[in-house]
């Protein structure tokens, strides 16, 4: 049996340790900054699939620890556009009954992973910047890329052209954009601690 003071001294303790839970990860985020904004494709259907990078981020920045994954799934590549740390590892997959074979020309790393059946996965680590086509050479109208960048800030538009970079370390950088059939564009950008950048991009060419 309680008392109600007691009662009342819980529930304080219970709403002060639940705001300690929740403040923190907005404590976390006052050291870093954020640059968050839309890119207008111009005669495009979507805004979607643009690569937006910072670069000249002192540090080295290595992969993440678990591989990433494009699939083949009704003869198309998903993701169509993978962005990705220099180091990466990327699980190819394949859902479909046929046979796919991954292969790429590109001199950032050219590859051919062979043809495959169904469940089957093969990978390939992108150890240099740049990007890469993916092809198939059993359906020709299959086509990916992979965008190896220098560190982890970067982020690929939405349907709708929207896209946020989170966790920046402040300070003065290049933005640059990647599309694959739009004309690189880039910006000087400044990142403030916790604050937002906004930043709107139009690729006409
Ligand atoms: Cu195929």
């Amino acid at each position: 049996m309680y008392f109600r003071w007691e009662v009342a001294m819980f529930r304080r303790l219970f709403c002060l340790i639940f705001s300690v839970l929740i403040a923190v990860p907005v404590f976390a985020g006052e050291n870093t900054g954020t640059i968050s904004g839309k890119v207008k494709v111009f005669r495009a259907r979507r805004s979607a699939d643009v690569v937006v990078y910072l670069t000249d981020v002192p540090g080295t920045f290595g992969p993440p620890a678990k591989h990433l994954r494009i699939d083949q799934k009704n003869l198309i590549f998903t993701p169509h556009v993978l962005p990705v740390v220099v180091g990466t590892t990327v699980d190819f997959a394949n859902s479909d009954k046929v046979l796919h074979n991954v292969f790429s020309p590109s001199k950032t790393k050219k590859f051919n992973l062979g043809s495959y059946g169904k469940d089957t996965i093969k990978q390939t680590t992108f150890d240099k910047e740049g990007k890469v086509v993916l092809l198939c050479n059993v359906h020709t109208e299959m086509s990916a890329f992979i965008v190896i960048l220098p560190n982890p800030y970067f982020a690929k538009t939405g349907n709708d052209g929207s896209f946020t970079i989170t966790d920046i370390p402040p300070g003065k950088y290049t933005l640059k954009t990647w599309h694959e059939k739009k004309r690189p564009y880039e910006q000087k950008v400044t990142v403030e601690a916790g604050k937002t950048t906004e930043i709107n991009i139009k690729l006409r060419k």
